[in-house]
């Protein structure tokens, strides 16, 4: 019994990033006959929305019925696509080739009075020195910034009776261990330790898989309400490369808080 349990928590965590193209947030849309962006919760279609593929520089608008274009034959590896509007949380979605083989319809989520925004923009960490097999490497037009990313952001309340969470929307290009077990990189011969991630300089969590919607649960204790709060990121290293520090090169997309 204790064995079952700990591998139904453990298949729960790791599910956002366990099916290769569409996954997490992303279940609640699906196919239809055009390429449309609706309203997750009422269907209906949601015009003047921002949809990008910042990795290929790709950006258009959804017209009146929420339908958009899109060339997939430009989308070899899986990417980021997202979809911005205005009074919704943000959405980003890893697809591939096979995920846009069909016209997709995605619904988007509006948001709530607890929802902060700290980052919609993409990107890369890491040292611009990775491997063609790296889980999504070709995808990686993007310069590194650096091995961590940080940013201050100010919370003005924490609602009581509910949790908050930080949401990592996307993430490609993570090689860990984990990662390769799962198929997610190709590169055989080594791995990286997980990305960190940190709250206000305490540790809540490792990033060891690729994928969307990874939901982080922030502890109560450490937020400063009325003030402000800091999440660093910090890649992994390359744990087969003792002659120079080999920083993990990942990419990552819109970074907000969310109280469930
Ligand atoms: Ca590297």
């Amino acid at each position: 019994m204790r064995v079952l349990l700990i591998y139904f928590v453990f298949f729960i965590t790791i599910t956002p990033s366990f099916s290769a193209a569409i996954n997490g947030n992303v279940e609640k849309s699906g196919y239809g006959d055009y390429n449309q962006v609706i309203d997750s919760k009422s269907g209906n279609p949601v015009s003047n929305a921002d949809v990008t593929l910042p990795s290929k520089g790709y950006r258009t608008k959804t017209d009146d019925n929420g339908k958009f274009n899109l060339d997939s034959k430009k989308i070899t590896a899986p990417t980021i696509m997202s979809v911005e509007k205005d009074g919704y949380k943000p959405f980003s979605v890893t697809v591939d080739k096979q995920s846009l083989s069909k016209p997709i319809v995605l619904g988007i989520e509006k948001s709530s009075p607890h929802d902060i925004v700290i980052d919609k923009d993409m990107y890369h960490l890491g040292d611009d020195n990775f491997s063609e097999n790296s889980a999504n490497a070709s995808d990686f037009l993007m310069k590194a910034i650096g091995p961590f990313f940080t940013k201050s952001f100010r919370i003005k309340s924490v609602p009581q009776n509910q949790d908050m969470f930080l949401i990592i929307g996307s993430v490609i290009g993570l090689d860990t261990q984990m990662a390769r077990d799962l198929g997610q990189s190709k590169v055989r011969t080594a791995y990286s330790s997980p990305a960190e991630v940190f709250f206000n300089g305490s540790k809540i969590a490792d990033l060891k898989v690729n994928g969307d919607n990874q939901q982080i649960k922030i502890p109560k204790s450490l937020i400063k309400p009325s003030s402000n709060n800091q999440v660093t990121i910090k890649a992994g290293r390359n744990l087969f490369q003792a002659a120079y520090i080999d920083y993990d090169d990942f990419e990552f997309m819109n970074l907000y808080i969310e109280a469930n």
